[in-house]
């Protein structure tokens, strides 16, 4: 890894390289310098078997940064390099080496900042405010951004897949979900209400950044938050993704892999404080149909979710890391458990909506 490092323009000198993170898609690392005045980073191996095309993908987040960047110093922000990433170009002129058949990047890691697997309700606040000023900040980006991944939150496609996984049943899997498949297959038309609705062109798709779970986020000190990272999947989509992703994780009483069921519900609290800090901030942009559609995106989620999951295990896990065999099936029911219970507080997430407005 040294010598992979040694192709990047770092500063200082490399003293040890650690595992960061717990994402499940790309593998992370943090590269500790020895000179105290010089930055550390972060090295990435990116998943190239699910980003397959390294080019556009670091070439929307290249756009996307240097677009943010641009706001902040024409609004005079102060603390600019922990506001929005930055990736460092290797030898070969681009922000991603080629070796073997792995692509790395680098980028600068921000200091002292935090992230969480959970919130209270004052940094989720804060998280709603900077999702909503992230999509507007990227209202007006002149370059046009690829699909990273292609129909990524594309409910209908995410359906199709699942009911190819069942049709081929390639682990022999299908028969111990039935009953789950079962509840999938009832909810199936409604939720695949957003890509109607654009069809019908009454909702728009814009710039979202499509993984906005709580982990995902990087906090100040004071809980106030400095950037959003993880950007692979920025790209246009429904405004429902960032809201109802971010609430997927953060409103998650439990954990998204957790084997006690009794441990997972909707939390309230989070919801509105989050839903008062997105709205506020978004407020100025989104149609009066993208918000009176803020409860069925928080339940998209985590049925997309669910579909994905449940999809993987049927395959035989071959997208998301697993760490033993049936934990595709864990978080399948434990994002199933997580929808029933924001099934039964849409009428409450409604209610609390409207009195804001
Ligand atoms: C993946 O890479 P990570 O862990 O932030 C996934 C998201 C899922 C999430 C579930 C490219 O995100 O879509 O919501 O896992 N990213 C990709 O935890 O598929
Ligand atoms: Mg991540």
């Amino acid at each position: 890894m040294n010598s992979l490092v040694s192709h990047f323009r770092l500063q200082g000198t490399v003293q040890d390289i650690k595992p960061l993170g717990a994402g499940l898609i790309n593998d992370t690392y943090k590269v500790n310098t020895l000179e105290p005045d010089a930055p550390d980073y972060v090295l990435q191996r990116i998943n190239h078997a699910i980003f397959q095309d390294v080019e556009m993908l670091q070439s929307n987040i290249e756009a996307v940064t240097r677009h943010i960047r641009r706001k902040l110093e024409a609004a005079g922000t102060d603390d600019i390099d922990r506001k929005v990433l930055h990736f460092l170009t290797a030898d070969n002129g681009k922000t991603y080496w080629k070796e073997g058949d792995d692509y790395w990047r680098v980028m600068v890691f921000i200091p002292r900042a935090k992230t969480y697997e959970t919130v209270n309700p004052q940094f989720s606040y804060h998280a709603g405010a900077a999702f909503g000023n992230f999509q507007a900040m990227l209202a007006d980006i002149p370059d046009t951004l690829g699909e990273t991944i292609p129909d990524f939150h594309n409910m209908e496609f995410r359906l199709k897949q699942l009911r190819d996984a069942v049709a081929a049943d390639a682990a022999g899997r299908v028969a111990e979900v039935r009953p789950i498949l079962d509840e999938i297959e009832r909810r199936a038309d409604e939720m695949c209400k957003a890509e109607r609705l654009h069809r019908e062109g009454s909702l728009p798709k814009r710039v979202c950044h499509c993984d906005t779970k709580v982990n995902n986020m990087m906090f100040d000190e004071d809980g106030s938050v400095l950037c959003v990272i993880d950007l692979d999947t920025v790209m246009p989509s429904f405004i429902f993704s960032d809201y109802g992703d971010f609430l997927r994780s953060a409103a998650n009483t439990g954990l998204e892999d957790d084997k006690d069921l009794n441990n997972v519900s909707f939390n309230m609290s989070i919801f509105e404080a989050f839903t008062r800090g997105y709205l506020e901030s978004a407020r100025s942009f989104l149609l009066p149909i993208e918000i009176e559609n803020l409860p069925y995106a928080a339940a998209l989620f985590p049925y997309m979710q669910c579909v994905r999951f449940l999809a993987d295990y049927i395959n035989g896990d071959t997208y998301y890391k697993i760490q033993y065999p049936e934990h595709n099936l864990v978080r399948t029911k434990a994002q199933f458990k997580l929808l029933q219970s924001v099934e039964e507080h849409t009428p409450a997430m409604k209610a609390f909506i409207a009195g804001l407005l």
